[in-house]
């Protein structure tokens, strides 16, 4: 019989998931799992905090549908991961948190007056899918399949296992079978009954105005193509979760982009069935009510999730399917293309052209902002930028509170999952390590980070993590010197008439509103990283060919009107977001 442990269980049964890489920070409390990772093969990434290790697993994981797996130590480390899980909970991406605890005798309960200690289980319970703590060397194996088994199923978020420091470290006397992954867990796509198909084709082909909303759950299944010929068989439009943003390329005619927000309640209103996929219909959809959407009376819902819980969660269902959505987007489109001929497609045209053209105008009317050649710059310069310079297909990574909505307004995504962002919790300083884990997931390829300086003032420290690594990050950070955001709302506030007046308040008019300055491009270079600043927008193309051409990570300092900056498009219906919507 041979000796092991039960981080070496732990570590075997990763590399029997497949995982090739982990991203964490080391610590003797777990010695014996990290050690074993990294005599399979498994990469151990590590960054300089542990939340940033959270994001770049959940950012990993999103981009490749693989499984993201994170790890900390007791005790600090486990307390610094927290924010990072709250987020990638929030988020939806498949996340496995693994941690050490101090030993079962006196972690739990707490014993009192031990060290490094707190109830680990007890706070990441409230926040994760599930989180258990192992007791014993003899249960390792069985709760890491339990662990997995939660990992794959319904709505992806974080699953947590807290295995004790003696039990990661203790070595034992023991065989330990590590079993695939069929053989503890669904490893196949969950698939549709062929009559709730056969339903949702006949709802669907006999609408007179038929739309699409994808959610995330089409990322997490990898449904792009499928979505595409369902919505090209029906000629419906279809809008996203602003997280799902760009499933369909937004290059397509059908593609209604949710920076056109008044278009997308037309759509919405237009709709009488409407195919809900992988999306809880959330705040953010406006709970899927009106008068952002036609009333559930005048609307059917069609409503396909791998997760039982969203069905019918904030809008009642007509039809409601249990499925993978690749599966039941499969099944489905090649329903529709057969039966071309029964549906009513010059009348959905017509309208896809009016919709088009709606588009068109706005997007002439978003882009008069870019004749503005002033010094410093127009925000809208970067993104658009961004996009003409970086590799078509490149992940761009969007942070911070207006620089995200400048960013949203002047990207156009064209390869469906390459954008990232905290949609659903709005997290400052994410960014940065999402961008980290974008470049492990594609090593070869630029990433783009457009973030605002608050923002990126909550993590700088993980460029010098981009330069151990050889990450290829280019961080556009967008210097206004204010929580550019929050002041324009505190303005409107404060004084909205003098506000709409004059643009912006005088520097004693406003509340604590104002940073002082972080020269980004200097603190990268400190770290080795290769600097930039600019603030002529002549000038910007040039600085992102030289960063992307170093061939490492690079931060732009830019330098933008911070009045300008306040004034980002859409702000207003932002507004309108917290407020519980008036129809039934
Ligand atoms: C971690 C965190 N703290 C606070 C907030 C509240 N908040 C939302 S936007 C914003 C200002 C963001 O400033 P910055 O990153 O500089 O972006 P800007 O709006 O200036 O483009 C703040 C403080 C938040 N979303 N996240
Ligand atoms: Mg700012």
């Amino acid at each position: 019989m041979s000796e092991t442990t039960g981080g070496e269980v732990l570590a075997r049964m990763l590399q029997a998931e497949g995982v090739e890489k982990v991203f964490g920070i080391i610590d003797g409390t777990y010695f014996g799992f990290y050690a074993s990772l990294h005599n399979l093969g498994i990469e151990i990434v590590t960054p300089r905090h542990e939340t940033a290790a959270a994001h770049m697993a959940g950012a990993y994981a999103r981009l490749t549908g693989r499984l993201g797996v994170c790890m900390a130590s007791n005790g600090p480390g486990v307390a610094n991961l927290l924010p990072g899980l709250v987020v990638e909970q929030a988020e939806g991406n498949r996340v496995l948190a693994i941690t050490s605890c101090r030993r079962p005798q006196i972690q739990y309960p707490d014993r009192g007056g031990a060290y490094q200690c707190f109830d680990q289980v007890g706070v990441i319970g409230r926040i994760a899918k599930w989180s258990e703590a192992v007791p014993s060397f003899e249960r390792v194996a069985e709760m890491g399949r339990m662990a997995l088994r939660h990992v794959w199923e319904g709505r992806p978020g974080v699953v947590h296992l807290d295995v004790p420091e003696s039990v990661m470290n203790g070595k034992v006397k023991a065989d330990v079978a590590i079993w695939r992954p069929e053989q503890y867990r669904r490893t196949q796509p969950l698939e549709p009954s062929p009559d709730q198909v056969e339903r949702a084709a006949q709802m669907l082909a006999h609408s007179p105005a038929p739309m699409i909303h994808a959610g995330s759950g089409v990322i997490h299944a990898g449904a792009f193509e499928e979505l595409r010929r369902v919505a090209q068989a029906l000629h419906a439009p279809v809008t996203t979760s602003w997280a799902a943003r760009g499933v369909l390329a937004e290059t397509s005619e059908l593609a209604i982009p949710m920076i056109f927000v008044k278009l997308n309640h037309e759509v919405r209103n237009d709709a009488d069935t409407v195919l809900v996929v992988g999306s809880r219909l959330g705040e953010t959809d406006w709970w899927g009510k009106p008068p952002y959407w036609r009333a559930p009376g005048e609307q059917a819902m069609i409503q396909v999730d791998v997760d039982g819980q969203a069905l019918g969660a904030n809008k009642p269902a007509a039809l409601a399917v249990m499925a993978d959505a690749r599966c039941f987007l499969a099944a489905l489109a090649g329903r529709l293309e057969s039966m071309r001929d029964a549906m009513p497609l010059e009348a959905r045209r017509r309208r896809l052209d009016h919709y088009g053209a709606a588009m068109r105008t706005e997007r002439a009317k978003q882009d008069e902002r870019l004749q503005d050649a002033s010094v410093p710059m127009n925000t809208a310069h970067i993104a658009h930028t961004c996009q003409q310079v970086f590799p078509e297909g490149s992940v761009l990574v969007a942070d911070g509170g207006n620089s995200t909505i400048w960013t949203m307004f002047f990207h156009q995504v064209r390869v469906p999952n390459r954008l990232l962002s905290t949609f659903k919790f709005g997290m400052l300083g994410a960014g940065v390590s999402q961008a980290l884990g974008a470049a492990a997931a594609f090593p070869d390829k630029p990433v783009c980070c457009i973030i605002g300086d608050g923002a990126m003032g909550f993590h700088p420290q993980e460029i010098e993590t981009a330069v151990r690594l050889g990450s290829r990050v280019v961080y556009l950070v967008v210097c206004d010197k204010q929580w550019g955001m929050v002041k324009m709302n505190q303005q409107f506030t404060l004084k909205p008439l003098k506000t709409l007046i004059f643009k912006s308040l005088g520097p004693d008019e406003t509340i604590k509103a104002d940073l002082g300055e972080i020269a980004f491009d200097r603190l990268a270079q400190s770290m080795g990283a290769h600097g930039e600043r600019v603030a002529d927008p002549t000038q910007l193309r040039a600085a992102i060919e030289r960063s992307i051409a170093c061939g490492g990570p690079a931060v732009i300092h830019v330098d933008v009107d911070p009045v300008k900056h306040m004034w980002a498009p859409g702000l207003m219906h932002f507004k309108d977001m917290h407020l519980e919507p008036k129809g039934k």
